[in-house]
C-alpha cells in the first residue's frame, strides 16, 4: 500500500484543532456547569474531584522532563512545574486550586485528603501520568494538547459562573484567570514540539490518536462525575456496608 502523504504543517496543525470537537467542554456535565444547571454539591464534586488531576499535572510534566535529554525543551518545560508547584512567595496554581475549593465551600482537608476523588477519576488522571511516564517524551507533550482547547474553557467559567452561582467566592476565580496566559504560552511550546516531531503522515497519525487518548481522559472523567452527582449512583451506591 502507498504510503499517504504527509500533512504540512498548517494542514497538521488544522487536524489538531480539529479534535477539538471532542473536548471537553462539550460534555453534559460541563454544559450543565457553564449554564448554572449544576448544585453547590455537584460544583464541589468536580473542584475536589479535578484536584487530583491538577496535583498530578506536575508529576506529569517531571515525568516528561526526566525523558527528555534536550536542555532547550527542559528549561521551557519546568515552568509547567512551577505554575502549578509554585515558588516560595508564589503559591501557585494547586494552592490556587484549593482556594477555588474553600470557594465553593469546600473545606481544605476535604480537598487535600482526596476523600472526595472517584476511583473512575483515579484510573483516569493515572493513566495519563503512567503514559507520560512510558511514553516518549515528544508523545506525552504531544498529550498535553488538549490546552488548544482550554483558553475557551476558563474564559467560558469566568464569564458564566459568577451570574450563575453568586454564592461562590470570586476569590476562587484567580485559578481560571491564570490559566488563560499560561495554557496559551504551554500550548505554543507543546505545537511546535509537536509539529517539529511528528513528520510522516504515520507519525502524525499517531498524534492524533495520542490527543484523543487524552480527550478520552477528560472526558470520561466528567462521565465518572455525571454518574456519581448528576445520576447519583456513586460507587457501591446500592450495597449495604457490612461492620
Ligand atoms: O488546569 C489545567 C492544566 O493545568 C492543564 C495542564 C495541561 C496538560 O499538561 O495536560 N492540561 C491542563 C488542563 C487544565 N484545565 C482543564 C480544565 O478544563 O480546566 C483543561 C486541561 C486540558 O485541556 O488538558
Amino acid at each position: 500500500m502507498t504510503e499517504l502523504t504527509a500533512w504540512n504543517p498548517e494542514e497538521f496543525e488544522q487536524q489538531l484543532r480539529a479534535k477539538g470537537a471532542y473536548y471537553h467542554i462539550h460534555h453534559p456535565f460541563h454544559i450543565a456547569m457553564n449554564t448554572g444547571k449544576c448544585t453547590q454539591k455537584q460544583i464541589q464534586g468536580w473542584v475536589a474531584n479535578r484536584f487530583y488531576y491538577q496535583i498530578s499535572i506536575p508529576v506529569k510534566d517531571a515525568a516528561i522532563m526526566a525523558n527528555c535529554p534536550e536542555r532547550d525543551v527542559r528549561r521551557h518545560w519546568v515552568q509547567r512545574i512551577i505554575d502549578h508547584d509554585g515558588l516560595t512567595g508564589d503559591e501557585g496554581g494547586i494552592e490556587a486550586w484549593i482556594r477555588l475549593g474553600e470557594a465553593v465551600g469546600l473545606k481544605r482537608e476535604d480537598i487535600t485528603s482526596l476523600k472526595l476523588v472517584l476511583p473512575g477519576v483515579r484510573f483516569s488522571v493515572d493513566a495519563y501520568v503512567n503514559f507520560a511516564r512510558q511514553s516518549p517524551w515528544q508523545e506525552a507533550a504531544c498529550s498535553s494538547l488538549t490546552e488548544l482547547f482550554a483558553p475557551e474553557i476558563h474564559q467560558k467559567r469566568l464569564d458564566t459562573w459568577p451570574e450563575y452561582y453568586p454564592w461562590i467566592d470570586a476569590e476562587g476565580y484567580y485559578y481560571f484567570r491564570k490559566r488563560l496566559t499560561e495554557a496559551r504560552r504551554d500550548v505554543q511550546h507543546g505545537l511546535q514540539i509537536t509539529l517539529d516531531h511528528f513528520k510522516t503522515r504515520a507519525q502524525q497519525e499517531r498524534a492524533l490518536e495520542i490527543l484523543q487518548f487524552k480527550l478520552n481522559i477528560l472526558w470520561t472523567m466528567l462521565d465518572v462525575m455525571h454518574v456519581a452527582y448528576v445520576d447519583e449512583m456513586p460507587p457501591f451506591f446500592n450495597i449495604k456496608a457490612h461492620d
